[in-house]
């Protein structure tokens, strides 16, 4: 037909009106809400923007990339000059098997480095301590000494290749071992390029890779920067850190926010131990996760610019260098969206992240392995994620144009809406006196371990979509022989019945080879020379910076000093803690977050007018979580109390996501649920048990020691009178392959990733029913 004739422009309100009679909706406003969906975090997405979205006068501020605020990227020709730099986080068990890995990374098209520690050196501990006996090498690179960081970069010019170091907790030790490393290869500190994480306000927030409380923790870090800022020009202080709280469950917008918080807090912190903003600020950087809300993590790094350059204008009046206000960020994709089930799925996963964070402007990028909700990444699949990016950077053309995004009707007022909830979290610590003293008080990590619940409950109900998982689940997989998964969906088995092969660690060989150097290296030291430099260590924690009592008081200059003559790793940390002591974290449960979003993410899926077909799975689901209930009060009434559950982590695996999600969910559906202590042992775990006198203990895994800790613990339950009938449960990141040998050594059941709560809670509900409660 003809186009009618107009007269007036065309307006949101007649798009509006075509859509409702498209949709056959009762009115404008109806279609309107039908067609808005809205992130976990509450952000509307609507089906169309226009120009009524977005702010002409922001438009033509923030016009041009390399210009304040940054917004459309920290340098005016981005990857037009020179692309984002290919930088896969890996670690292998020992420094010369890294080293090997490095080489071929870098022969391969990778362009810097990023060094994966394992838990005890994450820790503090040396590879011969009691503590770490399951952690040793298993989830990174094992480094005792300043001889194994020498092994770890032989014949990698540490000049011309940028090194980052996931680093927080054995900071200082770490940070020496490099320096040193670096000099008796004759590079000297000023020559260094690279980042430390030196994050550890996120540490007392997720992860957990603190060794010293909080304030002493923020004195080392203003050490380390005054060290750097004066040696180490061309070196990136610190990461802060958003990463692993996208990990930990928050939304992009509370990522944002707490990240932005933690790098304020940091300045301030230099700025107390007297150092001038600009000689700080430029070498602070930044850290992102890039989730599957591919619109939003674009806004996100766009938002994060702007608020970021903003925020140091605004609190640091006195910061004049340009460096200082731009946000350089590394950005990795999110090891959380991967799956076990169909595991090849996750390269189209990793894809879609990496594509998000490339068009939002990073400068570095770590792209996940496919196998990596499994083990560790094999050679093969690791080839796979770093071909990926450079699929990206040189086949595709994304590298032509500087942010292409810009000037999106979407896009733009995405940004403008990540960045307004995000400066919102961002002024609520603020008011609340700062990350210091946010942390403390524990309500950041409460928030971030609802929105997890909240995650898991929109994923078990079917909300939110994630193929082979709740969807489209391979219902005809053959299962590898002698599979015996308790939840999942025959995880790691193809159409044809292949597998992927994954990388599999020895664990003991690896702690005796570790335990091995280290008494040789203790054998050939000066021991005198050794003490004396402790001691001085000990003296610069114990001093007050910047006071004139004749004593250095920088402690990592100080380390540097003990690295030389082999202090140990383990050895300067306790020369530190012997000052500031070991922090241990209070445990807590999210009450009703895990319900409340399940019901109200099956009323939506619901109500919003779905087929009948949808409107009876989410009936379904409902009559799932009442049977669970029901199995549990019943369980109750019969045994005179609820199943009681201890939640236990075991080493130092401090990944506490599932353990959490865990807790919220039995503890919503009826259970009594203890959570141990991090960092436990599994004699501690055991005696927990006894004194707790519970039913069940579920042990959740997510850094590979649950092949040695995990028999242990059985070991101890079994013979101990009060828990011989204690059923065991471990969950997490676990390989098939490890399920029958887990069942052999008496675990009674086993839960991979992907797990429903419902599911697990039911099975676990019948399985001490079977055993007769009491
Ligand atoms: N025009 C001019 N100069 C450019 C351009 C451009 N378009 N693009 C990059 N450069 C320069 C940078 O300014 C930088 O120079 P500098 O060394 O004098 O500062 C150099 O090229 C390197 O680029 P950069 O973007 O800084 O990239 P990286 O060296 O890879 O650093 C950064 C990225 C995020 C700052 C760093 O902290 C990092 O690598 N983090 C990684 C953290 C990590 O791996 N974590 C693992 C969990």
């Amino acid at each position: 037909p003809p186009l009618p004739p107009r007269d007036v422009a065309p307006s949101p309100a007649e798009w509006l009106e075509r859509a409702a009679a498209e949709l056959r909706s009762p009115s404008p406003a109806a279609a309107e809400a039908a067609l808005t969906r809205h992130t976990p975090e509450g952000i509307p997405i609507k089906a169309l923007y226009t120009s009524a979205d977005v702010s002409a006068e922001r438009l033509a501020a923030e016009a041009l990339p390399g210009v304040h605020p940054y917004t459309r990227g920290v340098h005016a020709t981005m990857y037009t000059h020179r692309p984002w730099t290919v930088r896969q986080y890996s670690g292998f068990a020992t420094a010369e098997e890294s080293n090997a890995a490095y080489k071929a990374a870098l022969g391969a098209g990778g362009k810097g480095l990023s060094v994966a520690f394992d838990l005890a050196t994450h820790r503090g501990y040396d590879s011969d301590h009691e503590r770490v006996s399951g952690d040793v090498g298993m989830a990174g690179v094992a480094i005792d000494s300043v001889e194994d960081m020498k092994r770890l970069f032989e014949g990698i010019p540490l000049d011309e290749v940028s090194v980052s170091m996931t680093m927080n907790g054995a900071v200082v030790p770490v940070l020496a071992f490099f320096i040193v490393a670096a000099e008796e290869a004759g590079v000297p500190a000023s020559a260094l390029r690279g980042t430390i994480q030196n994050d550890i306000l996120k540490e007392f927030n997720v992860r957990n890779t603190f060794i010293y409380p909080p304030a002493p923790s923020l004195r080392l870090i203003s050490d380390i920067m005054a060290y750097c800022s004066a040696e180490m020009p061309r070196f990136n202080t610190i990461s802060v850190s958003g990463y692993h709280m996208l990990e930990a469950g928050a939304g992009p917008a509370l990522e944002l926010g707490l990240t932005l918080a933690d790098g304020l807090e940091y300045l301030r912190c230099a700025k107390r131990a007297g150092l001038a903003i600009d000689a700080v600020a430029p070498r602070v950087s930044f850290f992102f996760g890039i989730s599957m809300d591919f619109y939003g993590e674009v806004a996100k790094l766009r938002a994060a610019r702007r608020l970021w350059a903003n925020l140091v204008l605004q609190h640091f009046p006195e910061a004049t260098d340009e460096r200082s206000f731009k946000l350089r960020t590394h950005c990795q994709t999110s090891g959380y969206s991967l799956t076990a089930a169909e595991p090849w799925n996750n390269v189209v996963r990793t894809t879609v992240e990496a594509m998000a964070a490339v068009l939002g402007g990073t400068q570095s990028l770590h792209t996940n392995a496919l196998d990596e909700a499994m083990a560790l990444p094999t050679p093969f699949s690791s080839r796979v994620a770093r071909n990926t990016q450079l699929i990206l950077a040189e086949e595709t053309g994304l590298t032509g144009a500087v942010d292409p995004w810009g000037g999106s009707y979407l896009m733009e007022a995405l940004t403008d809406a990540v960045a307004d909830k995000a400066a919102a979290v961002v002024e609520e610590v603020e008011a609340a006196g700062g990350m210091a003293v946010a942390v403390v008080d524990g309500w950041p990590k409460a928030r971030i371990e609802e929105a997890a619940a909240r995650k898991q409950a929109r994923v078990d109900s079917g909300a939110d979509v994630v193929v082979g998982v709740n969807k489209y689940v391979q219902e005809a997989a053959p299962s590898a022989p002698g599979a015996t998964a308790e939840g999942g969906s025959g995880a790691a088995a193809d159409d044809a019945g292949g597998r992927v092969s994954l990388l599999s660690i020895d664990a003991s060989a690896i702690c005796a080879a570790q335990c091995e150097r280290l008494a040789a290296i203790k054998a050939a030291r000066d021991d005198a020379a050794v003490a004396a430099a402790l001691a001085a260590v000990t003296a610069a924690a114990a001093a007050t910076p910047g006071a004139d009592t004749g004593v250095a008081t920088n402690v990592l200059a100080a380390a540097v000093a003990a690295a030389r003559v082999r202090a140990t790793l383990g050895e300067i940390s306790s020369a530190i803690e012997a000052v500031y002591g070991r922090h241990q974290p209070a445990s807590s449960v999210v009450r009703g977050a895990y319900s409340s979003a399940y019901d109200a993410a099956s009323a939506a899926a619901g109500g919003g007018g779905g087929s009948d077909a949808h409107a009876a799975a989410d009936d379904a689901e409902a009559a799932e979580l009442r049977r669970v209930t029901t199995l549990v009060s019943d369980f109750a009434a019969d045994a005179g109390r609820r199943p009681r559950l201890l939640v236990a982590k075991l080493g130092q695996d401090g990944h506490d996501r599932g353990a959490k999600v865990i807790s919220a969910g039995f503890g919503d559906l009826g259970y009594d649920v203890d959570v141990s202590p991090l960092f436990a042992t599994p004699a501690e775990v055991a005696r927990a048990a006894l004194e707790a006198d519970v039913h069940a203990v579920g042990v959740s895994s997510q850094a590979a020691a649950h092949r040695t800790l995990v028999p242990e613990l059985v070991t101890r339950l079994r013979s101990q009178p009060g828990t011989r009938d204690v059923a065991v449960l471990v969950g997490g990141v676990i390989p098939e392959e490890h399920y029958e040998e887990l069942r052999a050594q008496g675990v009674d059941l086993v839960f991979g990733p992907g797990t429903r709560i419902p599911d697990a809670a039911e099975k676990v509900v019948r399985l001490l029913r079977e055993r007769g409660g009491d």
